[in-house]
C-alpha cells in the first residue's frame, strides 16, 4: 500500500506532465463560484476522475475537474468543485488536494465558499473576508500519525487566515466600492442546515458564518505551511434569524447573483499577490 506521501507525489508528477506553468496560487471555489475558473487563460482541465488518487465529486452544481494556466499574470490552479466530508469521504480524503497544490508548488491557497450569515448585521448578498474559524465539526484531518515530511504535528493555528491578505483583500474591496464584511466562519460537518439554538451557540461564541467546507481544508493547508486567504459569500441567513425555511435554490441564486463582485474581488486581489 501507497503511503499518503507516495500518493500525493503520484498525483502532482500526473498534473505536472500535463502543465506548462507552475502554479503558484491555488483556488478553491465554492458553490456556485466555480465560474472564476472559466477566466483563467491557457487553461488546460483535468477532471478530477483522470488524476491518480483524486476522490471523485458526487455534487451537483460542480464541475469536478482542476484548471491550471494564467489569471491576472499568475500561475494559478482552480478546483472547480471540492469534496465535502458530509459526501462520505474521510477529512484526509476530501484535503488531499490541498496536499496535492502544495506538491505542485503552491505556496497561498485562496479558498471561498457558500456560507450562511448568522451575524445579524449581515444581508444575503455579502462577501465575507474570512479572519479566523471555529471548527464546530468534531473532526480534524490531521488526527491520526504525523509525517513530519509533511508539517508538524501541532501546527500552530494563531493566524490560520494570512493578516497581510486579510488586509490586501480589504484595501481592494474598498477600492472596488465592494462593502465586505470581516468574520469568524463557523464550520459544521453538513449535510443537515443548523438549528436556531445552534445558531444562537454560534453567535454566542463569536462566530459570524456557518459553511460546511473550508476549515478542513485551511487545517491541511496551515499544517502544510501554505499562506491562506478565504472569503465566503453569505447567500442566505442561518436558522432562526428570518422567519423563512432555508433552501439550497437560495444559495445556488444569491451566488449568481454577486458572481460579478466575487470575480472582480478575488482577481484584483490576485493581480495584487
Ligand atoms: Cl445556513 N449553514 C451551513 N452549514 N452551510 C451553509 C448555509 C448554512 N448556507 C449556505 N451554506
Amino acid at each position: 500500500m501507497k503511503n499518503l506521501r507516495e500518493k500525493i507525489n503520484e498525483s502532482a508528477e500526473f498534473i505536472k506532465s500535463k502543465i506548462g506553468t507552475e502554479p503558484k496560487i491555488g483556488l478553491i471555489l465554492g458553490s456556485g463560484l466555480g465560474v472564476l475558473a472559466d477566466e483563467i487563460e491557457d487553461a488546460v482541465a483535468i477532471k478530477y476522475e483522470e488524476i491518480p488518487n483524486f476522490p471523485v465529486s458526487t455534487v451537483e452544481g460542480h464541475a469536478g475537474q482542476l484548471v491550471v494556466g494564467k489569471l491576472q499574470g499568475k500561475n494559478v490552479v482552480a478546483m472547480q468543485g471540492r469534496f465535502h466530508f458530509y459526501e462520505g469521504y474521510t477529512m484526509q480524503e476530501a484535503t488531499f488536494p490541498v496536499r496535492v497544490m502544495k506538491a505542485l508548488g503552491v505556496e497561498t491557497i485562496i479558498v471561498t465558499n457558500a456560507a450562511g450569515g448568522a451575524n445579524k448585521s449581515y444581508v444575503p448578498g455579502d462577501l465575507m473576508i474570512i479572519k479566523d474559524h471555529i471548527n464546530l465539526g468534531g473532526n480534524n484531518p490531521l488526527i491520526g500519525p504525523n509525517d513530519k515530511e509533511l508539517g508538524v504535528r501541532f501546527p500552530d493555528m494563531s493566524t490560520a487566515y494570512t493578516p497581510e491578505y486579510i488586509e490586501l483583500a480589504k484595501e481592494v474591496a474598498k477600492e472596488l466600492g465592494i462593502d465586505v464584511k470581516e468574520g469568524v466562519y463557523t464550520y459544521f460537518t453538513g449535510p443537515t442546515y443548523e438549528t436556531p439554538a445552534e445558531i444562537r451557540m454560534v453567535q454566542t461564541i463569536g462566530g459570524d458564518a456557518v459553511g460546511m467546507s473550508t476549515v478542513p481544508e485551511v487545517i491541511v493547508a496551515r499544517h502544510s505551511d501554505l499562506k491562506v486567504l478565504g472569503i465566503s459569500c453569505i447567500t442566505n441567513m442561518a436558522a432562526g434569524i428570518l422567519d423563512q425555511p432555508l433552501d439550497h435554490e437560495e444559495v445556488i441564486e444569491t451566488t449568481q447573483r454577486v458572481k460579478k463582485q466575487f470575480i472582480s474581488l478575488v482577481k484584483t486581489i490576485l493581480e495584487r499577490m
